[in-house]
């Protein structure tokens, strides 16, 4: 008798552990011609957000998909919501570029729950709670801590005053690129005394909240003379801010940041802004080529990286054709 529950405890124990290293992977993607996929936007109220949704837009045909997008409209719980209702519809496979990192773990846990493969595009979530290669497949991005980094290293080499007053235009609270961001840049210009950061806000990624944090601030921090915006939008909203105020970006304020958008790359043709660490929204010909690697049995590694380049004076010209 003893023996048979102690037979039924090894049986029940064993089927355990199989079922944990079933669910430690993410679902698998089936070959097929026709995809139905789905991708759920954040946010359309920017220019890296539209170049972003129209990368996929664009890539569907190629790639034999039929694209179910959303947009959640800067609203962290409609892109959980959007996310059901993409399962509700049957995706074989989902592509989120999550908002936050923590609000959306429920939609990548979901997604996992039904058995639909996803992959992160462009931001990512706590990798405390949800891991690559076993609740979602992969992230697809950037690094943003050398983004910051990069920026904060040619800020090092081509600021010309003797005390650099910075004041940082974070971006979305709790989102990977802001917490990366920040920290990458922070941690190198603090090793230069010249630097100090008299101020650090957020402006939600957005222009015009940009602008506004800007007044504010520079009310307060009437001294400053560079800004570090987390991304291009900011920084022609800071650009807008400074000039109202009778300031000369490019000749009393050194504005630097992330992107690479149009705007950006002819405010520094225009002498208005210094660098732009580039971040692509072009994420929809990578998410078809690592989603069929994928379908045919490959391991993805949990972080496929994009390279950035840099704009400067020296080639902004050259590539404000392809800019967006
Ligand atoms: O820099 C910003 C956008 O997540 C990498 O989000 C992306 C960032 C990008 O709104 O402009």
């Amino acid at each position: 008798m003893k023996r048979r529950i102690l037979m039924g405890t090894a049986i029940a124990f064993g089927l355990a552990l199989t079922t944990v290293s079933a669910i430690a992977e993410p679902p698998p993607l089936a070959q097929k011609d026709r995809y139905k996929v789905g991708f759920s936007q954040m946010e359309s109220n920017n220019p890296w957000r539209i170049a972003e949704t129209k990368s996929f837009h664009d890539t569907a045909e190629a790639c034999n998909w039929d694209l179910i997008a959303t947009d959640a409209a800067g609203s962290a719980a409609k892109q959980v919501a959007d996310v059901d209702s993409m399962i509700a519809q049957g995706i074989d496979v989902l592509f989120l570029p999550p908002r936050e990192e923590k609000p959306l773990i429920p939609a990548v846990m979901k997604a996992k729950a039904a058995g639909i493969p996803t992959f992160l595009v462009d931001r990512s979530v706590d990798p405390n709670v949800a891991k690559a290669g076993e609740d979602y497949v992969a992230f697809l991005g950037s690094d943003f801590i050398d983004q910051g980094r990069r920026v904060a290293e040619w800020t090092i080499e081509n600021f010309k005053g003797d005390k650099g007053i910075i004041v940082e235009l974070e971006g979305t609270t709790g989102s990977s690129p802001a917490n990366d961001r920040k920290k990458g840049f922070d941690d190198r210009i603090l090793q230069d005394d010249r630097f100090e950061i008299v101020a650090s806000q957020t402006g939600d990624f957005a222009r015009d909240l940009g602008r506004q944090v800007m007044e504010t601030l520079l009310q307060a921090h009437p001294d400053v003379n560079i800004v570090y915006a987390h991304n291009d939008e900011m920084a022609i909203g800071a650009i807008q801010a400074l000039e109202l105020a009778g300031r000369k970006p490019g000749e009393d304020v050194l504005v630097v940041s992330i992107d690479g958008t149009r705007d950006a790359l002819q405010a520094i043709i225009d002498g208005k802004m210094g660098v732009t660490v580039e971040s692509s929204p072009f994420f929809g010909p990578l998410a078809c080529e690592v989603m069929k690697r994928y379908a045919a049995g490959e391991t993805i590694e949990p972080w496929v990286q994009v390279k950035d380049r840099i704009f400067t004076q020296e080639n902004a010209a050259d590539h404000i054709d392809e800019a967006y």
